[in-house]
Formats: C-alpha cells, structure tokens, sequence
C-alpha cells in the first residue's frame, strides 16, 4: 500500500522535493528569539522537524524536551536527502549545533545508536554534537513489550476513566485498574512509551545515571523486570544479557551524559541561541489532550520546562505548528474528520503515513476550536500553517469553528470527557479552495487569492500571526506571511 501511495503523491507533486535544491530564503532569515519554542497543536505530525530544521541553521543548540522514539520528524536537506528522526533532534543538519536530549525524554539506548549510525551513513556525523541528559529515562526492550501486552489486551469496553480522582481502585495493583478499563486499544506506536513514563511516575525506572553504578544497575533492572512479570507473566526477559548489553551501551554513551540542566544554563548565560524542538502535540497531552486517547508525556508547554529544567522567563518565542488541515494516528475522538473518498484523496496528497510506523493518518478538517484551546495552553507568539499546497485540488474547504455539545456551542474550549467530545456536532465555516498548484510559489503575494483568505480567515479565528506557511516537504517549500 505505501510505495503505491508514495508514487501516487509523486505524481500529484513531482517536483516539491526537488525544488527544495534552489534556495534556502526562509533559512537565511533571522529570527529574533535567543529561545525559541516549535510545539504542535494538532495530534502530531504537523510538520514541526521542518520548521525545526529550517530554524536551526540559526542556532546553536537544539534540544528534545519529551517523548522518545514515538516520534517522528521528516526533514529533506537542501539535495532532497530524507531524514527521519526520531530520538535525534530535528536540528542535526544544522553540523555547527549542539543537540541535548533532556531529562524529560524515555531513552530507548539501541534505538539511539542505531538512529545515530543512519545518520552517519548519510554523512551526518553527530560525534562532539550530542549530550544526553544524566536525569533521562532508560526505555528498555521490557517497556516495548509491556507497551504491546496492553495494546494486545485493551478490547470493547472503556471504563472509568471521569478525570484522576483518586479512587481506591488507584491503590490496588496495576491489574486492578486494567481490568477497569479493558477497553479499546490507544493506538500506540508500541515504542514502550507509556510504560516507559509509567516507571518513571512509579519512581521504579532507571536513569541515565544509573549506568554509571553497574553494581546497583542489575537489581534495579530486575525490579523492573518482575515487577512487569507479575502483571504480564507471560513476558521472558534475559536480565543478564541486558545487563550485559547495557555496560557496553554505557561506555559508548559516556561522551554524551551530561548534567543537561547546567548545560542550558550556561549556554543561555553565554548568549547562545536555543531552540527547542517539541515532540508530538497538545491535543496528545496526557494532561491537556484527548485523554484517554494520548501520549504519556506533556507535549505542550509545561512539558518544556519540566523536561529541559529551564525558566519559562527565559522563552522569548513560541510557534505553535498547525496543518492547514488535521491528522490523527491511533484511535481517539477526531471531531473534524473526513471518511470516505475526499478523507482518502487528503491523504494521499499529503502522504500521511506514519513516520515510525507506517500507519495511514486520519484525516480531518481544520479545527479552530482546537487550536484555540491549544493556544490558551501555551501561548503562542506565531504559528506557521503547514501543508497548504495539499489543499490545492478542493472545491471547497471546510473549517470546524464550534462544537455543539450539551446544548452548549463552544468555539475555544475542549469538553474534559470524551463521550461529550464524541456526541459533539460540529459547525462549519465553509470557503472556497483556489483549485491551483501553490507548490512553487515562494512570496505571500503569489499565493492565489483565495489561498491568501483562506490563511487571513484562519489567522482572523485563532488570533496569532501566522508567520510561516508551508507549500511542499522541502527546505525552501515556505512562504512568509505579510
Ligand atoms: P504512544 O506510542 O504511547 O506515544 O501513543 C499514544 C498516542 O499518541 C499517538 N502518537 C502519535 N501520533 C502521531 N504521530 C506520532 N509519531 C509518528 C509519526 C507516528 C507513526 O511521526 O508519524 O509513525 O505512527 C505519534 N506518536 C504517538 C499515537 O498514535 C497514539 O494515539
Ligand atoms: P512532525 O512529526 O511534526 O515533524 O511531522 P512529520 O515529519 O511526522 O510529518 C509531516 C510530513 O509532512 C513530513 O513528511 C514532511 O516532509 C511533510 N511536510 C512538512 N511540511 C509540509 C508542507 O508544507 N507541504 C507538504 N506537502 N508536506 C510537508
Ligand atoms: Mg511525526
């Protein structure tokens, strides 16, 4: 199916990627903040490693907050040359920045490796250029395991899940609450992310520092370990050649393990310039998002300033990333979606397939009452509207502006539970779509005039600039909005 709709996507846009080659303008311009902020607003995949991308060659260090290898960033360098980049920040072509991955990431150590040496084979050294947080979680083969046991086990029925009550329940084994909520699968990208986290809260994982006490290392792993067992016997774990595996893995990452946090500090005191670069997005906060149906970390905001240790008074500038229209992985209530074969034809055109798994996007309308929402949570300064030119074939495109739910219209909050969030009806604004390939065009002024409202009306609903416009995958494929 994917090299079928790969080819299909080429066709439709033959040239979006090598055009990428002629010029980088958008690269060259400065932009003022001395640490800047790129967040998604959607459910992820919105473009954020491009704009990372383009704004790190005017950085000095890039830095991953949250998440882990559940992510993932596409990037094309200036000769068409894809990336993806999941551990890794987007900013790793940028071959003069620092890259830190802090405390707030889940570390899955092979999958790091591994992403390293890709990069290396693309000519991307990143030797001298990394620095690994000593506070950072070690995700381990265990935590993908467990993390596909309870996909497996999820079916039919979600249970109580009215907010985070501290109900009894909470207080009895893991197993108890999993019988509750045998429910749905999450739609996970089984990268063990959720467990991964769910050690960290049950203060029983292991930290990067801990490789450092290769004595303490193999109890603490065992811990872990049985303590997974006792809730999934049927997982088997070689202990000892994980401990094995892991006092190599130590050396190796020596170079990297730092204490991030004075890092940061240092380098903002010295004047560098420090962009973070989010992973995921808000309406996948496991605070802030479509809970159940989310990640396990803080993508928005918050996420930030916990997950790098850094002054929220020290963030000048934050762009919130959106799609000009919505994806979703995995399951979850998606208001604006479009079934059938207008959702089919979106995709297509913009190739929405996983990054890290392959797996076809949902596909919706614009949600402004979204965005709204996720602009309260973490205030915006810009946004840059992505993936304009995939919009080109419409008639017409559609905006969802309110949600009817509860006889109540809301046009800028989310409702907490999401059997409201199912039975809401949506309502629409309508505009009209420019029927032209915007692919090339390059300047604000050159975009067709209905293409120019549609992003007015868009940044007229959500009341932040819109400073970047995307119009194909590549480097130089963004428009700067007058
Ligand atoms: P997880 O694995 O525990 O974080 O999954 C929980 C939910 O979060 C969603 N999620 C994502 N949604 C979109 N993109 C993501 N990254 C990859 C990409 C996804 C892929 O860039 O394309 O390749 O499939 C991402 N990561 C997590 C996930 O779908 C669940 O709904
Ligand atoms: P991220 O997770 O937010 O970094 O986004 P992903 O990389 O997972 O998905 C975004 C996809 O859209 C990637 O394949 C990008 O190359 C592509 N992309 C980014 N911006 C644009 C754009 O403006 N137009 C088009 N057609 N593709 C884009
Ligand atoms: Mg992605």
């Amino acid at each position: 199916q994917r090299p079928c709709s790969a080819h299909r996507a080429a066709v439709v846009r033959p040239c979006a990627v090598k055009r990428s080659r002629l010029s980088c303008r958008a690269s060259s311009e400065p932009f003022p903040a001395q640490v800047c902020i790129v967040l998604g607003t959607q459910w992820g995949d919105e473009g954020k490693g491009k704009l990372v991308d383009i704004l790190a060659q005017q950085y000095d260090v890039i830095a991953r907050a949250q998440g882990g290898a559940n992510a993932g960033h596409t990037i094309y360098d200036e000769n068409g040359t894809k990336y993806a980049l999941h551990l890794l920040p987007s900013g790793v072509l940028n071959k003069k920045a620092m890259n830190v991955i802090g405390n707030g990431v889940v570390v899955h150590v092979p999958g790091l490796f591994e992403e390293i040496a890709e990069m290396q084979e693309k000519g991307v050294n990143i030797d001298g250029r990394l620095l690994l947080s000593d506070r950072a979680h070690l995700l381990f083969d265990l935590h993908k395991e467990v993390d596909g046991a309870r996909e497996a086990e999820l079916a039919g029925f979600q249970g109580c899940r009215s907010g985070h009550l501290l109900f009894d329940l909470h207080k009895e084994v893991d197993g108890a609450r999993e019988a509750e909520l045998a429910g749905n699968k999450i739609g996970t990208t089984k990268r063990g992310i959720g467990p991964a986290y769910a050690s960290k809260a049950t203060r029983n994982g292991l930290r990067v520092s801990d490789l450092a006490h290769p004595d303490k290392f193999k109890a603490k792993l065992s811990a872990l370990v049985t303590d997974a067992q006792k809730r999934f016997p049927d997982i088997s774990y070689d202990v000892d050649a994980e401990v094995a595996a892991y006092e190599k893995y130590a050396e190796r990452l020596q170079p990297y393990i730092t204490d991030t946090v004075d890092y940061l500090d240092d380098a903002h005191s010295a004047g560098k310039r420090i962009l973070i670069e989010g992973a995921n997005a808000t309406m996948l906060d496991v605070d802030h998002g479509t809970y159940p149906f989310v990640t396990s970390s803080n993508p928005s905001i918050g996420g930030i300033v916990t997950g790098l240790g850094m002054a929220p008074t020290k963030f000048q500038a934050i762009i919130g990333v959106a799609k000009a229209y919505t994806t979703r992985v995995g399951a979850g209530p998606y208001p604006t979606e479009i079934h059938g074969d207008l959702g089919e034809k979106v995709r297509e055109v913009g190739r929405e397939y996983g990054t890290t798994t392959g797996r076809p996007r949902r596909v919706g309308w614009l949600d402004v009452v979204a965005l709204k929402y996720v602009c309260k949570i973490n205030g915006f300064t810009h946004l840059n509207l992505t993936k304009l030119d995939v919009l080109d074939g419409l008639d017409e495109i559609k905006v969802g502006v309110g949600y009817k739910v509860n006889g109540k219209t809301l046009s800028s909050s989310m409702p907490a539970s999401i059997e409201d969030l199912e039975a809401a009806e949506v309502v629409y604004e309508t505009l009209p779509g420019w029927k032209q390939d915007i692919s090339g065009v390059r300047s604000w002024a050159d975009l067709p005039k209905a293409a120019q409202e549609y992003v007015q009306r868009v940044e007229d609903l959500v009341g932040v600039p819109i400073k970047w416009i995307g119009v194909g995958p590549g480097r130089d494929a963004i428009v700067i909005k007058n």
